[in-house]
C-alpha cells in the first residue's frame, strides 16, 4: 500500500484547506528546524545567543533560528492572523483579524538545554481561531484548540498531530524529507509503571506529589505493590512521545519554589497542546486540581502546573490533591 503522506491524511480529514495549508507550513517549519538542529555544530549554531527572552531564560542560538523559521514559513499561510511564540514577548499580528482566521501558538524549540549534549528536543504547536472580525483576543481556553501536536527531533524526526479525533504520528523519511504516516492511532495505555519528574525538586514538592512519588519508590514493598521506573529527559516533547508510545505519567507540578510564577511550563504553547494530544489519545491532563484545557488564560505566557499521561495515574494524583485540600 502507498504510504500515507501528511497531505493525504489532512486532506482526507476534511479540514478547511487553509488549515491544511497552515499545518503543512508548520510541518515544513519543523522539517527545517530538524535540519538546523542536525547541522548546528557545522553552522556554529550550538551554544547560547547571550540574549534573555521574555521567560527570563538565556536563549540558545537555535531557539532564535527555530522561531525565525516558523515566522518565515507560517507568515505566508493565507488565513493565519497571529503568532504566539514562547520566544517573543508580544503577539505578532500578521493581518487585521477576521472571524475564523487562525491563531498559531508555538514553542519553536522545546528542551533546548539538551542541544549542546546532543539529546532530544522538539517543537510544540496548537491552532485556535479568531472569534470575531477585529477581535485581537488570543486568550482562549484549550478546549478551543482545533488541532495540536509536536515535532520530535530524536533518532528520527517525527511529526505528531491531532485534528480533533485520533492522534497520528508521521516519520520524516530521510532523503525525501516526506512525512509519512507510521503511527495511525496513538493511544496512552490506561495503566503504567513509569513516571517522569525532576526529583531534584523533592524538597519543594507539596504533600500529594511527595506521597505519589514516595509510593512509587516504595514499589512492591509499599501500597502500590509493584515496582515503578523513573525517567527524566529535560524535554517535554520526548517525555510525551514516550508516554504516547508506552504509557507513563509526566509531572511538572506547582511547588514552593515555582508557585509564585504559576508553575514552570507555559499554558498556551506547551501544556494546552500536549493536553489535547494526551486526552485524545485516551489519557488525562490536569494541574492536580483542574483539567488543563479548562483553564481560562489570563496571559499568553501564563505558566501552569502539569500532570498528564496514563489516566489511572493522573486520577490518583488528582485524588491525592483533593484529599490534601480537605485536610488544609
Ligand atoms: P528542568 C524544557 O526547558 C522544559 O520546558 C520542558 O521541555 C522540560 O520538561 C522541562 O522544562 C525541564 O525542566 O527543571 O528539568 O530543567
Amino acid at each position: 500500500m502507498t504510504e500515507v503522506t501528511l497531505r493525504r491524511y489532512l486532506t482526507e480529514s476534511g479540514l478547511d484547506p487553509n488549515l491544511i495549508f497552515l499545518l503543512e507550513d508548520i510541518a515544513s517549519s519543523c522539517r527545517n528546524v530538524a535540519n538546523q538542529v542536525r547541522n548546528g555544530a557545522f553552522e556554529g549554531n550550538l551554544g547560547s545567543a547571550n540574549v534573555t527572552n521574555v521567560q527570563g531564560e538565556t536563549q540558545k542560538t537555535l531557539d532564535i533560528i527555530a522561531n525565525d523559521e516558523f515566522e518565515r514559513i507560517c507568515a505566508n499561510s493565507p488565513r493565519l492572523a497571529a503568532l504566539v511564540s514562547e520566544e517573543v514577548e508580544d503577539v505578532t499580528w500578521l493581518k487585521e483579524p477576521e472571524a475564523e482566521d487562525y491563531l498559531l501558538y508555538f514553542d519553536p524549540l522545546d528542551g533546548s538545554s539538551n542541544l549542546d549534549v546532543n539529546l532530544s528536543v522538539g517543537s510544540i504547536f496548537a491552532v485556535m481561531q479568531v472569534q470575531a472580525d477585529g477581535d485581537r483576543n488570543v486568550l482562549h481556553s484549550g478546549r478551543n484548540q482545533l488541532c495540536a501536536g509536536y515535532a520530535l527531533y530524536g533518532p528520527s524526526t517525527m511529526f505528531v498531530v491531532t485534528v480533533g479525533t485520533k492522534v497520528a504520528g508521521f516519520t520524516c523519511q530521510h532523503g525525501t524529507g516526506d512525512f509519512r504516516l507510521t503511527h495511525p492511532d496513538m493511544k496512552v495505555p490506561e495503566e503504567t509503571s513509569e513516571y517522569a519528574i525532576n526529583t531534584s525538586r523533592y524538597r519543594y514538592w507539596d504533600a500529594p506529589v511527595r506521597r505519589y512519588v514516595d509510593e512509587c519508590v516504595a514499589g512492591s514493598q509499599g501500597v502500590r505493590e509493584r515496582s515503578f521506573n523513573m525517567r527524566w529527559t529535560a524535554s517535554m516533547v520526548a517525555e510525551i512521545h514516550r508516554i504516547l508510545t508506552r504509557g507513563g505519567v509526566f509531572l511538572y507540578p506547582a511547588d514552593s519554589n515555582n508557585r509564585a510564577a504559576g508553575g514552570k511550563l507555559r499554558l498556551m504553547y506547551e501544556a494546552n497542546p500536549m493536553a489535547m494530544v494526551i486526552e485524545l489519545a485516551g489519557g488525562a491532563a490536569s494541574t492536580g486540581t483542574e483539567a488543563i484545557m479548562d483553564i481560562q488564560p489570563d496571559g499568553h505566557h501564563q505558566r501552569v502546573p502539569v500532570i498528564l499521561g496514563s489516566r489511572a495515574e493522573v486520577e490518583r494524583l488528582d485524588a491525592y490533591h483533593a484529599a490534601e485540600a480537605k485536610i488544609d
